[in-house]
């Protein structure tokens, strides 16, 4: 015999207690299943309610994705590349990672963000194409806020600018961004360069001398490369090879700016770092090659480091 289904309402109520989303709606499942199979009467009415319940939860957890979209973290850093539709932002993405991204000769080809990993000098940085951002964006035009709000987490921007194009696209989202106060180190892509004529990138430059112009073409390997470089720069971020046995690792560690000699050797294994008892370094913050170093020896990107243990 089922307990009175007045009982049995408070008891849904309580197991429904702070659950949300999919735990919400696994436990409205659960109960569905539980309860006695009636077709009329009371626990048909609970049924019933039951089964709204399913209904509303899902829909309250759609509107929240639209609200705030969640963009996980991988990599060493995230940046993020922003521009007006159209400007080649997906075409980058794919030209950089293995992403599956449609491109599109339209504007919104993409609608949402996506992220991709991309390898530069051995670590990896991950980059978000940020579609969508329009006039009044900041006002939450065009799901704007959400857009913004994945910006936001980002560690730094990258715009992209169609070299033949008009500006005016890329001050209007500039402008969203600086609304929404959102100010992150950033470069600017001047995309699409194999379509340039002379003198191009010399007047993008001079119409937006506050960001640093990087030209790119998806069709020129060598123009790839360097833009990783300027997204490499942008994150800030340092490249430390390890010595062991004579040899240079291949995969670098990503440090933050200002690290140290014991950072690197802390990011390697604590125990490194307990058993520290100096090191040697070559590259750029080294005098000479194999100079001797302490532990509060500031290192830079590019440097290469033999950790010495008692
Ligand atoms: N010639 C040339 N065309 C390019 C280059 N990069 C992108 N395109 C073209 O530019 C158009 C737009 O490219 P997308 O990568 O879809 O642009 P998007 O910025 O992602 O656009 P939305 O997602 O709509 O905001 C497509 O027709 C691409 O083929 C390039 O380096 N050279
Ligand atoms: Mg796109």
């Amino acid at each position: 015999m089922p307990m009175p289904h007045r009982t049995q309402m408070q008891v849904i109520k309580r197991r429904l207690t702070g659950k949300e989303g999919s735990e919400r709606v696994h436990e409205l499942r659960v109960i569905l299943h539980e309860l006695p199979g009636y077709r009329n009467g009371p626990y048909a009415d609970l049924r019933k309610w039951v089964l709204e319940q399913i209904e509303e939860t899902h829909k309250r957890s759609h509107a929240i994705q639209r609200d705030s979209i969640a963009i996980r973290r991988e990599g060493a850093a995230q940046v993020a590349l922003v521009g007006a539709p159209n400007a080649g932002k997906s075409s980058l993405l794919h030209a950089l990672s293995h992403v599956q991204i449609k491109i599109g000769d339209y504007a919104f080809t993409t609608l949402r963000p996506v992220a991709a990993l991309t390898r530069i000098g051995g670590i990896l940085v991950q980059l978000v194409e940020i579609p969508g951002l329009i006039s009044g964006a900041a006002d939450d035009r065009g799901g704007g806020r959400a857009l913004l709000g994945v910006l936001r987490n980002a560690d730094a921007i990258v715009y992209c600018q169609d070299i033949s194009g008009p500006y005016h696209a890329l001050q209007d989202v500039r402008n969203e961004v600086a609304l929404a106060g959102i100010d992150l180190p950033s470069i600017l892509a001047a995309t699409k360069m194999d379509e340039a004529n002379e003198g191009d990138l010399a007047a993008l430059q001079a119409a937006i001398p506050d960001l640093p112009v990087v030209g790119v073409s998806i069709i020129d390997d060598e123009s790839l490369g360097a833009f990783k470089e300027a997204v490499w720069k942008l994150t800030g971020l340092i490249r430390v090879y390890l010595r062991r046995n004579k040899q240079v690792d291949e995969e670098p560690l990503a440090m933050e700016p200002g690290s140290t000699i014991i950072d690197v050797a802390t990011k390697v294994h604590k125990e490194l770092a307990s058993n520290f008892r100096g090191a040697r370094i070559w590259g750029p913050s080294a005098r000479f090659d194999g100079q001797q170093v302490g532990r509060d020896h500031l290192v830079q990107d590019g440097d290469s480091v033999e950790i010495i243990t008692w």
